[in-house]
């Protein structure tokens, strides 16, 4: 058969609302024309994030009911090293209440003024956190990445030359460590090969400088090697997330990704050292380190959702639906960034709406629109995010784990491509508030 389903039948549901497009203006002008400050309810599809937002499975579920709530030796966390000690091998696991607070852990040990953090491409926190300690953030994307419509597979790829160049010039000293984000969010949610996650970890071993993997997104990745990768098509995608994880030294990991789980992180390295000092940072504000913030409940849903992730039927779908929403939103005219990635499907706003200069948000503008049009809530990955920084003006439209089916894509692909038809009539926006951090999550907007 040629047709790929979803691997599960659902049991549990939650019901979707409409709304017409007269409340939706309404509820926009209530947000601030910001739709992280829309209320969930009033959506009938959520592609703001894959993050925290997957279904879980019925074995998760009640490895949940034998959750262990000791303060400290849980059963919970050994059932969760396990899995990670073999995943990963790294010396130790460190748990976080999410990605970002295994970042903050990481960069304010490893951090310090006039320090540089290169990566593929930072995402948001991990690139604010680096900035909250002092240190820069230095994005090293492929020079190809530049080119929306050019067709790569792997261009989450790092620029090894430039990283080279880098090093030299600032001197390794300046360098506490090199990061490679896998899958490459801000990218396009493409991949990195393992011959680019070897390359680096040769460059940084060369230079003794430390090598994390942003892992969130392993298992994506890991599939993405081993259907386009020669010399991998014979591994699992196990087998191929156990080699990337052995060319590192430690990793930050948000588990609300490839981990199908609500909430939760980790940090792993192979430093003994740096590792008793990130325990002792993670017990200031996070908790004692056999649970790091979470509920021995949650370090069951991770420890089942890791092995879960890397099932072939589930990956083969899950590539298989983004490349779905992709190609028949792209074949019909909507520049995409290409080739689909793993997670999500990024609109090249910037292109699709060339009336509407960079200071005037296309991507915020597509967002906001394809709400008021459709009830689909997506996220601007360009400039109200990243500020200067920003490469591209992108739409990314992030698709939950195991959550939509088919005619909710089609459902979205028919809104997508309206939209696109009257793209002319679409006009910029203008930002009436911004924090000092993070401005994205709670600027404030006006139509212009
Ligand atoms: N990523 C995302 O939607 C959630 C926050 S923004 C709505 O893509 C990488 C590559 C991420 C990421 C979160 C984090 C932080 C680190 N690295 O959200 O703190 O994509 O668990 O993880 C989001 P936490």
């Amino acid at each position: 058969m040629k047709t790929i389903i979803e691997p599960f039948r659902i049991r549990s549901v939650e019901p979707l609302r409409h709304t017409t497009p007269a409340q939706r203006e309404q509820f926009l002008q209530t947000a601030g024309y910001n739709l992280f400050e829309l209320r969930a309810s009033d959506i009938l599809i959520d592609l703001l994030t894959d993050s925290g937002t997957s279904a879980m499975s019925t074995y998760q579920w009640s490895a949940m009911m034998r959750g262990d709530e000791s303060y400290a030796g849980s059963e919970s966390f050994f059932r969760l090293k396990k899995v990670v000690d073999e995943l990963t091998g790294f010396g130790h696991m460190i748990p976080t209440h999410q990605g970002r607070a295994a970042e903050r852990i990481l960069f304010t040990l490893m951090c310090r003024p006039g320090h540089i953090v290169p990566n593929n491409t930072h995402f948001d926190t991990t690139r604010a956190n680096i900035e909250f300690s002092g240190a820069r953030a230095v994005d090293l994307p492929l020079p190809e990445a530049a080119d929306t419509q050019a067709r790569l597979p792997f261009k989450g790829n790092m620029d090894v030359a430039a990283l080279e160049k880098l090093i030299e010039t600032e001197g390794a000293d300046k360098i506490p460590l090199i990061m490679l984000t896998v899958t490459n969010n801000s990218g396009g949610g493409q991949p990195v090969s393992m011959a680019n996650i070897r390359a680096v970890h040769t460059v940084a071993r060369r230079h003794k400088i430390p090598f994390y993997l942003d892992a969130c997104r392993f298992a994506e990745n890991a599939w993405f090697i081993q259907q386009e990768e020669p010399g991998f098509e014979r591994l699992t995608p196990k087998q191929i997330a156990q080699a990337m994880f052995s060319h590192a030294d430690g990793c930050t990991f948000s588990a609300k990704k490839d981990a199908f789980a609500n909430i939760g992180g980790m940090l792993g390295t192979n430093d003994d050292e740096v590792a008793q000092k990130q325990r002792d940072l993670l017990i200031l504000t996070e908790g004692f380190p056999t649970y790091g913030g979470l509920a021995g409940r949650d370090l069951e849903a991770i420890a089942v959702g890791l092995e879960e992730v890397l099932d072939h039927d589930y990956l083969e779908y899950r590539i298989a639906s983004t490349r779905y929403l992709g190609r028949n939103i792209a074949d019909h005219g909507v520049p995409i960034v290409e080739p689909p990635g793993g997670h999500a499907i990024y609109i090249d706003a910037g292109r699709m709406l060339p009336h509407i200069p960079k200071h005037e948000f296309p991507g915020q503008s597509l967002a906001v629109e394809l709400y008021r049009h459709a009830g689909v809530r997506s996220v601007e990955i360009g400039s109200v995010m990243f500020g200067e920084h920003a490469r591209h003006e992108l739409l990314r439209l992030a698709i939950p784990r195991r959550v939509y089916t088919q005619s909710h894509i089609d459902y979205l692909v028919e809104a997508i491509l309206e939209v696109n038809a009257r793209k002319e009539s679409l006009r910029g926006l203008r930002i009436t508030y911004e924090p000092p951090h993070l401005r994205h999550f709670t600027a404030k907007f006006e139509p212009l």
